[in-house]
């Protein structure tokens, strides 16, 4: 295991969907030990604390297909500088949510570092909706679709340039509820799904294996992890805002991050959908956590 300056980022928002109390996953993650558990492994943390996240903007135009659109570049903009600031100081970002929308943001500081970064990307959902195409205006339904340029132009230019990744760098691992319109663009764009049916038929190591191998002959130059706790099943992650029964088990999902970690192709991480209101005590929060142990070099002996 390297041992790495690890900068956390933590981003108390909830305006990429309706259910209150995913802007305190930063700080159930935090409850949860994380900075003990890395340091543990003998990484050097620096945790940043959490961006300021605006209050709701009163009297702006609500836009049905695109809600609370203001305050989300707001937070993806901000979220883009530190994550931009921490990749200049040489840190490894490892950014807490807040709801998937964080992504943009995430992804918009990323993007100008890297020539061909591949995107593990472990959901339920693909998040590939656009305006035209999403069912319920949520902006973390679209943040994959915004970071290949598709989507608003005011989220699609954070930091003005676009865009930030491409599609066929991106694998979305562990897909099981996928909206027509995010069938049509993961046609189009030649995305790679491994779906809950791929990994009940090749299982997890194969699934990994394969994946790793692809972004490999792709030439990446860097491997950023999207984890939404909602990609496990929610028998081990009750506490997320969109629970998909039939998802990815606690081992898989161990086995997943033991699996990245030894490739050595990792370079940036974040962990979004924690919402302890909705969770059993502070369950998803520590299974977050637990998978930061695998990710980051913890030996099981
Ligand atoms: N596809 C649905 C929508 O766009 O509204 C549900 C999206 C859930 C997104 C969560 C973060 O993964
Ligand atoms: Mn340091
Ligand atoms: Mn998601
Ligand atoms: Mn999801």
């Amino acid at each position: 295991m390297n041992k790495l300056n690890i900068s956390i980022i933590g981003v108390p928002t909830d305006y990429g969907q309706t259910r209150r109390g995913v802007d305190m996953g930063p700080s159930a993650i935090r409850y949860a030990g994380v900075v003990e558990r890395l340091e543990a492994i003998g990484h050097d943390v620096h945790d940043k604390g959490d961006i300021r996240v605006s209050q709701k903007q009163e009297g702006t135009i609500v836009d049905k297909q695109l809600l609370n659109l203001e305050e989300v570049i707001d937070v993806s903009t901000s979220l883009a500088n530190n994550v931009n600031e921490a990749l200049e100081q040489k840190e490894f970002p490892l950014v807490f949510g807040g709801d998937h929308s964080i992504a943009i943001g995430t992804l918009a500081g990323l993007g100008e570092h890297y020539k061909n970064l591949g995107v593990i990307w472990f959901d339920a959902h693909a998040d590939l909706n656009t305006p035209e195409t999403t069912p319920s205006g949520n902006i973390h339904g679209m943040p994959l679709a915004v970071s290949i340029g598709l989507g608003h132009e005011r989220l699609v230019q954070i930091r003005n340039y676009a865009p930030k990744i491409k599609p066929e760098n991106v694998i979305i691992i562990g897909a099981r509820s996928v909206d027509p319109g995010e069938r049509e663009l993961i046609r189009q764009q030649g995305i790679k799904v491994y779906s809950m049916h791929e990994i009940d038929r090749l299982g997890m190591t194969r699934v990994i294996e394969d994946a790793l191998a692809y972004l490999r002959e792709r030439n990446v130059d860097g491997l950023h992890l999207s984890l939404d706790l909602d990609g496990l099943d929610p028998l081990y992650t009750p506490g997320v805002g969109t629970p998909v029964p039939g998802g990815i088990t606690y081992r898989e999902s161990h086995l997943a991050m033991e699996m990245i970690q030894e490739s050595g192709m990792l370079t940036s991480a974040e962990f979004v959908e924690v919402n302890p209101i909705l969770d059993e005590k502070n369950r998803t929060a520590d299974v977050a956590v637990a998978l930061m142990g695998s990710l980051f070099g913890e030996t099981l002996v």
